[in-house]
């Protein structure tokens, strides 16, 4: 039979096919493996002369994709056909609904607690340069306290390849930065909340990661005191963890500010847990934005969102956070 009329054929019976079924017993009939009609010209390809091979093979094989696409979309036809009937009966389909994740979750609480007390919530950059995340921090070049903050570098072009800014990028290693960006465009007194990603390039473990989240906040104006920080982290926390809590203030270093405090809270079994670092902004700080250092006095704090996440959904490792695992998120 030629292949004229094995399309001629097929294309009849395709189209008289009325189901999945009938298609399938036209799809056998003429490309089934063992005895389709198309199938046995394609299989006897290999007799024939180079001449007849090229006469019927080029037509076959179009012939062979041509009818598997016939058939796909009569698939298609019906199936959509089958569906205009409307089985009023038939169950509903259950829709699957996305799920924030909880770190979403948190941001969102720190965001609403810090806006109903007045803060301005602020975004920055995560391409950082060296100026914001250290030198205007009181952190020079040669300065031992930048081994607190390993840092992922960005490869840098040289200025023979062109590159024109002066100073290196790296990925912020946290959201003090932005205290100088702010201030460098802003008047006081303000306070402002900037919730962030940063990164740091050292070991992941059960709290650690590369990537991960902080809030930095920021209160300046002619009399800000400690006194004020305390107010406002502890009524901060209480909002937050929605009941009375034990802090521990210990001072600390850092140096952006001085003096530096660290904060503890006390955790149900007992155990205090370094949730935060703090101070009151330090004079080369305002020096580095301008600032007239004898006007101005301010406090400053920094927070991980990830290891608060961690203590308010009792979540023991930092890394689920980062495992792209929905039957971690749909727990939120
Ligand atoms: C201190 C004083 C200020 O006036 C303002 C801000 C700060 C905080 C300072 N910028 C800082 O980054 N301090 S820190 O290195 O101790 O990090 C702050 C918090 O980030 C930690 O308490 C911890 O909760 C979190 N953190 C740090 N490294 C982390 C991490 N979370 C997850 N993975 C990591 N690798």
């Amino acid at each position: 039979m030629d292949i004229e009329t094995i399309r001629e054929k097929a294309k009849n019976d395709i189209r008289d096919a009325n189901d999945a079924q009938a298609c399938e017993v036209v799809r056998v009939r003429y490309l089934g493996r063992k005895d389709g009609e198309l199938t046995n010209i394609l299989k006897s390809l290999k007799d024939m002369s180079l001449e007849e091979k090229r006469k019927f093979g080029v037509g076959a094989n179009e012939l062979k994709i041509e009818l598997n696409e016939l058939i796909e979309n009569k698939l298609k036809e019906l199936s959509t056909k089958k569906e205009r009937h409307l089985d009023v009966t038939k169950p509903g389909k259950k829709v699957a609904l996305g799920h924030l994740h909880p770190l979403t979750h948190i941001d969102k609480q720190i965001r609403d607690i810090f806006s109903s007390i007045n803060f301005t919530i602020v975004d920055g950059p995560e391409l950082e340069d060296e100026y914001h995340n250290f030198d205007a921090l009181n952190i020079p070049a040669d300065h031992p306290a930048r081994d607190m903050w390993d840092t992922f570098w960005i490869k840098q072009k040289t200025k023979e390849d062109g590159n024109k800014h002066i100073g290196k990028f790296l990925m912020r290693t946290h959201t003090s930065p932005m205290q100088i960006r702010y201030m460098e465009t802003h008047k006081p007194p303000f306070q402002i909340l900037v919730p962030g990603r940063t990164f740091r390039y050292e070991a992941t473990d059960a709290s650690h990661e590369i990537n991960f989240y902080q809030v930095e906040g920021l209160m300046v104006g002619p009399d800000v005191t400690l006194a004020n920080f305390k107010f406002v982290i502890e009524t901060f926390f209480k909002k937050f963890f929605g009941k009375e809590l034990e802090f521990r203030y210990r001072p600390s270093y850092f140096p952006f500010v001085e003096p530096g405090v660290e904060l503890d809270i006390r955790l149900p079994g007992g155990k205090w847990l370094e949730v935060m670092g703090a101070g009151m902004v330090h004079r080369n700080v305002f020096d580095a934005v301008k600032y007239e250092r004898r006007e101005v006095q301010g406090f400053a704090f920094g927070m991980g969102l990830d290891r608060l996440a961690m203590i308010k959904y009792g979540i023991p490792d930092i890394r689920l956070f980062y495992s792209g695992d929905a039957r971690f998120t749909e727990q939120f």
